[in-house]
């Protein structure tokens, strides 16, 4: 059986010490998925009792193109705290990360609670404002590979968020092109419509998966739905930034990045 509070505390403490640690998947190869959220909660835990706080949720594996780059094909999400916040045009610190990538996304703020089997016109109720954002995602694990389990339980690889400029609700989110810049050079372009056809679906799933585990996306919260692209390595990158359409710009740059 696994041991969850071991294993959290492995996972928090690579992350806090930006050290990569083999796959859990390796050891515990009957690692199940009720496990596996079970110790991205417990890992999670231990950062709130540190002083963080929930500020929302994150959708992974909602486009065919991170389905293709990760090998894997179920939608998975991941808790969003406090710490992990990076203003719109701020710096993080390369030294924070082991092997980070940046996807382009979508997020929404909820201004109702949701969980459970919502409709889309009652997930679309509960969303007060849209924004183009960036997600850092920087895996735990040794080489950025790993399992279903291993990528659950590292809490879907989450690291750090951008949230580009508010929208109001109602501002069209289905089809808005993303063009994502590393160093001012392409890196990824496509469409928000490559996250489960209309990013809204995400947020419906994010509700039902949330909710299967017990939790209510609260009011004030952020839920980022998921890569539009690949995800782009920005091990030594100095700036990101993503233009999108009507959503606007976002994006950050790196403290010790360019080595
Ligand atoms: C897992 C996280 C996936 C997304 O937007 O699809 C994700 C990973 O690729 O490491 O954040
Ligand atoms: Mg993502």
């Amino acid at each position: 059986m696994a041991d969850i509070a071991a294993m959290a505390a492995r996972l928090d403490d690579a992350a806090r010490e930006a050290r990569a640690i083999p796959q859990i998947t390796g050891e515990d190869s009957t690692l199940s998925l009720a496990d596996a959220y079970a110790i991205q909660g417990a890992a999670i835990d231990r950062r709130l009792a540190r002083g963080e706080r929930l500020v929302g949720v994150k959708m992974g594996f909602t486009s065919e193109a991170k389905m293709a780059q990760m090998g894997l094909k179920d939608q998975i999400w991941g808790r969003l705290t406090s710490d992990m916040v990076v203003t719109n045009g701020a710096a993080i610190e390369r030294a924070r990360f082991i092997h980070p990538r940046v996807e382009p996304e979508v997020a929404v703020r909820l201004n109702a609670p949701l969980t459970g089997a919502v409709t889309r016109e009652e997930a679309l109720a509960a969303v007060d404002a849209v924004a183009a954002a960036l997600e850092v995602i920087d895996s735990r694990y040794e080489n950025f590979r790993f399992a279903l389990g291993d990528v659950v339980a590292d809490n879907a690889s989450s690291s750090a968020f951008v949230v580009g400029p508010w929208m109001p609700a109602g501002t069209d989110i289905s089809d808005v092109a993303m063009e994502m810049r590393v160093d001012d050079a392409p890196a990824e372009t496509g469409t928000s419509a490559a996250i489960l056809g209309d990013p809204i679906r995400s947020l419906v799933a994010a509700a039902r998966l949330a909710g299967s585990a017990g939790l209510v996306l609260e009011p004030g919260w952020i839920v980022m739905l998921g890569g539009a692209t690949a995800a782009a390595a920005i091990g030594s990158a100095r700036a990101v930034s993503l233009d999108a359409a009507h959503l606007g710009r976002v994006g950050f740059t790196i403290e010790g990045g360019g080595a």
